[in-house]
């Protein structure tokens, strides 16, 4: 049997407000789709974020109801999974749920739908062929918390799991994401005959050793942020053949529509280096999609309607899509990251919220969680979260929040009570709190 393994496809990701992503997401899934039918390659795992968000557009949710159907009434089988842009906010299914409740041969055996009526971990299952696919179900919530939890359930599948099984999951794995990203271990992954995952938008394979199996992430389609443009690994699928002893991993090469490209440059230099981006079009190319952080310098500091009215001269002139992601003051040598306001929302969220209480990015980030366990109505994680905020290590961050320690004191004798032990401080905790959870 040979599968075929996605992941990140985050349809409808319209970065910069930029339509054409989104189209050049969906002609890829065209031409990979088209391609796989050719090659008799008929079960593809799609491993976490299909959507960029857990609520796409109803016109988003037709196009792919539309465009799965169309392959799962030929006889493709599609095995999803959650990943953290599927999973809702509130308590809500995932639009995962809507499309495997109607239609046949799609299966999100680890969306909400499932985890509602499944009381085990080994039953988010699909069985396709001779092998059987385990569906990881996402875990949000507090680093520690997760990790705790994959933990438990990967030991768990460690002991039934073996080589007539595949692994689906959309998690960052330790030595391939940042420290404060990464949830697991490549040691803790069960022995199933191949791991499929999601969520690293660059292309990592791991061909397996005796002790772990087989894992890969196959990256985004296309790149979906400035970052991702110096990913520079082939896009499209990865194929994985469970024929042999050992899967064995290879690739189908599919180029996106167009170029993305980056380009670091001072307004006088842009006209220059879009001359030339604009002669590189391959034929049968489309406009090349450039991500501009633009240098500034104190001299030439140029104002904003200056900036962007050559930027849309110049787009027009050289048939370019520019967008400006960043502004680079180099002089100053400090950057203004028009980019991270394009980010993910979460993060925004969370700047807010840390510089609402006063650069304190762990106690933003507790908040942060607060809110959305609260918007869940997950009484459990909203107790333990409660619990950490009211902890006696986050009092010198209340103390400095609530301006009770502007002026330096004598050490309190009870310093190191929690909060919760403390009346008044937890009143006034109390009232902060509630401004940020409205
Ligand atoms: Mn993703």
């Amino acid at each position: 049997m040979i599968i075929a393994h996605l992941a990140d496809i985050h349809i409808g990701a319209r970065k910069y407000g930029e339509e054409v992503l989104d189209q050049d997401i969906k002609s890829m899934l065209e031409q990979i789709f088209e391609t796989l039918e050719r090659e008799h390659i008929t079960t593809v795992i799609l491993a976490g974020d299909v959507f960029d968000k857990p609520k796409p557009s109803h016109e988003d949710l037709v196009w792919t109801v539309r465009f799965i159907k169309k392959y799962t009434s030929r006889g493709f089988n599609i095995i999803a999974a959650v990943g953290d842009h599927d999973y809702p906010a509130r308590r809500d299914l995932t639009p995962l749920d809507l499309i495997a409740a109607s239609v046949d041969g799609f299966y999100a055996p680890a969306g909400a739908l499932a985890f509602r009526s499944k009381n085990s971990i080994l039953d988010f299952k699909v069985r396709i062929g001779n092998y059987t696919f385990y569906v990881l179900p996402y875990i949000r919530g507090i680093k520690q918390k997760r990790e705790e939890q994959y933990k438990a359930i990967l030991s768990r599948l460690k002991q039934v799991l073996d080589k007539t099984t595949i692994l689906v999951g959309h998690l960052g794995l330790y030595g391939h994401t940042r420290e404060d990203d990464a949830v697991a271990y490549p040691q803790q992954l069960p022995g199933s005959k191949y791991v499929a995952l999601g969520h690293i938008h660059n292309r990592i394979i791991f061909e397996g050793t005796g002790d772990i199996p087989p894992y890969a992430y196959p990256g985004s389609l296309v790149p979906l942020a400035l970052n991702e443009v110096r990913h520079t690994h082939p896009r499209g699928p990865l194929i994985i053949d469970l024929s042999g002893d050992h899967a064995e991993i290879s690739m189908i090469k599919i180029e996106p529509p167009r170029e993305y490209v980056i380009l670091e440059t001072e307004l006088e230099q842009l006209e220059h280096y879009a001359r030339i981006v604009a002669g590189r079009r391959a034929p049968g190319k489309q406009e090349p999609f450039v991500h501009l952080v633009l240098k500034i310098t104190e001299k030439t500091s140029p104002s904003k309607i200056r900036i962007r009215e050559e930027i849309a001269r110049i787009r027009e002139k050289y048939n370019l899509i520019i967008r400006l992601a960043a502004i680079q003051r180099t002089t100053k040598r400090e950057e203004t990251e028009l980019s991270s306001v394009n980010e993910d929302p979460s993060s925004i969220e969370k700047n807010i919220l840390a510089s609402l209480l006063g650069g304190h990015t762990h106690l933003a980030e507790l908040v942060y969680q607060l809110k959305h366990s609260l918007a869940r109505e997950d009484e459990a994680e909203t107790s333990q979260l409660i619990a950490t905020i009211l902890s006696s290590e986050l009092r010198k961050e209340w103390s400095q929040i609530l301006g009770s320690e502007s002026k330096p004191r004598r050490q309190h004798s009870d310093s190191k009570k929690p909060l919760r032990e403390d009346p008044a401080m937890r009143r006034k905790v109390r009232r902060t709190l509630e401004g940020f959870l409205e």
